[in-house]
């Protein structure tokens, strides 16, 4: 696939304007670029140049390697404490009977029926309420660690753990250590939204700040354990409020070097707050993803998160700059689904994320959370090379 060459001609195009020219070379030469930099390719870079220069810096990091799981989420409940804005899923507690709120029995209910399923993660979370504290969860974790050790915990947010951890009176160090020695494995990247407090008191007013979610990210990864960041963008943000967000998690990397993977989240409006927005488009889409790849140098790998943006959408970012679609997910997450993704029932079949990897020419690898690779697919035949009916771009490798 594309490589130098291809910044090469961007480089010598003569209507290319002299500081996206700056740009592409520093990314040649594998330089960081500014904030200012950044902005620049936000107010300027066409679809075409910011897709070379990030597939340029994916091919540099993964060639065509293309990242998949087993997964499947739980969500202990969507009753809320708070109000954020976008979102569709969570019920007031006024209106505790329109939701559900699970026990620890009916949470290890859906643990087991996956005890014949080869998954290797759990994806865990949900709304904020009281009964849902440190005892919960640390409980939770030792009782699916007890059941099913090898099973990845990828749990809850800095948005939960600030609220539990103040509530029950423990400091951040001391809270992150407590799960750790009840078995969470690592953190995934939800509550992120905008750190920018301008952005994120419209939003998210209420919960965990943007200093907040850092810094409980950085205790994480001060006692070893990796994780993930967001973004939810193209609401009410603007381009530079992005770039500060981005900074922000740059820099971290910088001190840590914990977080994995970075998902850029694609603002959908159906039944929210913030309904009468429209969404971003296509472009504006493939654009984020380019831009956050080129910007993010010290991030390993960028995930676009299919039960979000659909099908096509998670195959056509494999040319701008992503190299992981997240999991098979079997159904188990409403987040998305009660925003208005295309995908209402998310699920799809090893042979599915594969073919569907393989059909815009890339390389299927299932990893497990922290990227061990579990199985290269490169020479792996399905006697059903049908099994994902989408849009086919390339014959079947
Ligand atoms: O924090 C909620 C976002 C996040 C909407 O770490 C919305 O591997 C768009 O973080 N439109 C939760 N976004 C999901 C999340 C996640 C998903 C997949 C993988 C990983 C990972 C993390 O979803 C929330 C919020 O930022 N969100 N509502 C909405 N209407
Ligand atoms: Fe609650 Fe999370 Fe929804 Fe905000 S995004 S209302 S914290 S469930």
């Amino acid at each position: 696939m594309a490589s130098n060459q291809d910044i090469d001609l961007l480089l010598k195009d003569k209507m290319l304007s002299g500081d996206l020219k700056e740009i592409a070379q520093k990314v040649m030469d594998t330089q960081r670029i500014s904030n200012e930099d950044a902005l620049v390719l936000f107010e300027k870079g066409s679809l075409g140049f910011l897709g070379t220069l990030a597939n340029h810096v994916r091919e540099s990091k993964h060639g065509d390697s293309t990242y998949f799981n087993r997964n499947f989420h739980i969500e202990p409940t969507n009753i809320c404490l708070y109000t954020c804005s976008f979102c569709s899923y969570s019920r007031l507690i006024k209106k505790r009977e329109e939701g559900w709120e699970y026990t620890m029995d009916d949470i290890m209910d859906i643990v087991h029926k996956y005890d014949d399923q080869p998954v290797t993660e759990v994806h865990i979370v949900g709304g904020v309420l009281p009964q849902y504290d440190v005892k919960f969860y640390a409980d939770l974790f030792k009782t699916i660690k007890a059941h099913r050790p090898e099973l990845h915990i990828k749990a809850l947010t800095p948005v939960e753990y600030h609220y539990i951890f103040k509530k029950d009176k423990v400091s951040y160090e001391e809270g992150m250590q407590i799960m750790m020695e009840a078995g969470l494995d690592s953190m995934p990247g939800g509550g992120a939204e905008i750190f920018h407090p301008e952005i994120r008191d419209e939003i998210a007013g209420g919960k965990c700040s943007g200093a907040q979610w850092l810094r409980i990210h950085e205790v994480w990864h001060e006692l070893g354990g990796k994780s993930n960041a967001t973004m939810l963008y193209g609401h009410i943000e603007k381009y530079w409020h992005r770039v500060d967000h981005m900074d922000q998690l740059r820099q971290l990397q910088d001190k840590t070097g914990g977080f994995q993977t970075f998902i850029p989240l694609k603002f959908r409006n159906q039944d929210n707050q913030m309904s009468h927005l429209s969404e971003t488009t296509v472009i504006e889409d493939l654009r984020n993803y380019a831009i956050s790849r080129i910007y993010l140098d010290n991030f390993d790998h960028i995930k676009s998160y299919w039960p979000m943006i659909g099908r096509d959408m998670a195959q056509l970012s494999l040319a701008f700059g992503v190299d992981d679609i997240d999991g098979t997910i079997d159904d188990t997450t409403k987040i998305y689904s009660m925003a208005g993704s295309e995908e209402q029932a998310p699920s799809m079949s090893t042979e599915q994320l594969v073919t569907m990897i393989r059909r815009v020419g890339r390389k299927p690898v299932e990893r497990d959370t922290l990227y061990n690779v579990v199985t290269d697919y490169s020479d792996v035949v399905f006697e059903d090379d049908n099994a994902y009916k989408g849009y086919l771009s390339l014959p079947v490798v």
